[in-house]
């Protein structure tokens, strides 16, 4: 297995190879068409996944442009970089390269939805830089496999999450600062849009659909979610009653996390992939809070609090 790496002295490298002895690593840039050509050249790949890009919602508003880059034009870079080393010329009609390509696109897509749950036919209306980024790069996909008969497919990911998961986002952002006060290291935690609906779930079920996905013997796209969403604020009274807290005695709401443009409601309809993959979420809401919460009291515990300092003043 290989992993793309970027930059001269990338501090995620020790983290990667803690977590993934055994993985190879190869330099490259979504920024940078030949880096990418040169990685897929070394590496022939059977299988390439795109999880790279500006992910971080808010974010995408602070550097438009550079989200446009990554997360949008990224995406070509890599669906290049794949026909070129595959010999399949411009010109040439269709033909099927060896090489399958996953692209990770999101529900952040549908945005400003118009119907509920969202399937493979829900139209897209996003709501940030970032959602119409990765419209550019799940239609390019599309284009790519019609175009030149690439195995290129998009999972329409909700919202996958794990004790792994970055503290900028809500739920880390909340077992971390639930963690924090049940140890007596912090008294508040600090909160944008509580009404917002998310379909949650655990990201080691979802790894599994892009496997899946690939394993296919034609190409397509598939939306991959729970079926089920619960509100930021259900959320954070599942997680403070995890650790035997009550979250009214410890929230406070605050502006600097209000977005300019809110996603209010997701749910996913994951009926063709239960159908045609045979996929299934196996952990639940409840228990993936639980194992977030229970995390990171044992992260924090372990380190005397040290860990995610930076929680918190993530404001967009
Ligand atoms: O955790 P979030 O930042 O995730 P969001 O925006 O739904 O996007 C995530 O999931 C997408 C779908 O898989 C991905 F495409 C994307 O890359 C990312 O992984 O925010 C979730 C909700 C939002 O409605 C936000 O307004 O939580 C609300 N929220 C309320 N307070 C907060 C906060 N979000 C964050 N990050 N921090 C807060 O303090």
């Amino acid at each position: 297995m290989w992993g793309l790496v970027r930059g001269q002295a990338n501090p995620r490298v020790r983290h990667l190879r803690q977590l993934l002895g055994d993985v190879h690593l190869v330099r490259g840039d979504l920024l940078d068409q030949g880096s990418l050509i040169a990685a897929v050249e070394k590496v022939q790949p059977d299988e390439v996944y795109n999880l790279a890009a500006i992910s971080y919602v808010p974010m995408s508003w602070q550097q438009a442009e550079l989200t446009g880059e990554v997360t949008g034009l990224g995406v070509l870079r890599v669906l290049e970089a794949i026909r070129v080393c595959s010999g399949i010329s411009a010109s040439r009609s269709p033909g099927r390269g060896q090489i399958r390509f996953y692209q990770a696109s999101t529900s952040e897509m549908f945005g400003q939805v118009n119907q509920s749950p969202q399937n493979e036919q829900t139209s897209f209306h996003p709501r940030s830089p970032y959602g119409v980024a990765k419209v550019y790069g799940h239609l390019l996909t599309q284009n790519y496999r019609e175009s030149y008969g690439m195995f290129a497919v998009s999972g329409v990911m909700f919202n996958h999450e794990s004790p792994r998961r970055g503290a900028e986002f809500v739920t880390r952002k909340v077992s971390l600062g639930v963690a924090k006060i049940k140890l007596g290291y912090e008294r508040q935690l600090r909160l944008g849009n509580m009404h917002a609906s998310r379909d949650w779930g655990f990201a080691g079920d979802y790894v599994r659909a892009m496997q899946l996905m690939l394993a296919r013997d034609e190409p397509a796209d598939y939306v991959i979610g729970t079926g089920v969403t619960h509100t930021v604020e259900e959320l954070v009274d599942q997680a403070f009653r995890a650790a035997g807290l009550e979250w009214r005695d410890h929230v406070v709401t605050d502006a600097a996390f209000i977005r300019p443009a809110e996603v209010d409601r997701l749910c996913a309809d994951p009926t063709k992939a239960r159908e045609e993959l045979g996929w299934e979420p196996k952990i639940g809401f409840e228990e993936l809070v639980s194992m977030m919460v229970d995390a990171d009291l044992a992260l924090l515990a372990a380190s005397g609090g040290a860990e995610g300092d930076s929680f918190g003043t993530d404001s967009w």
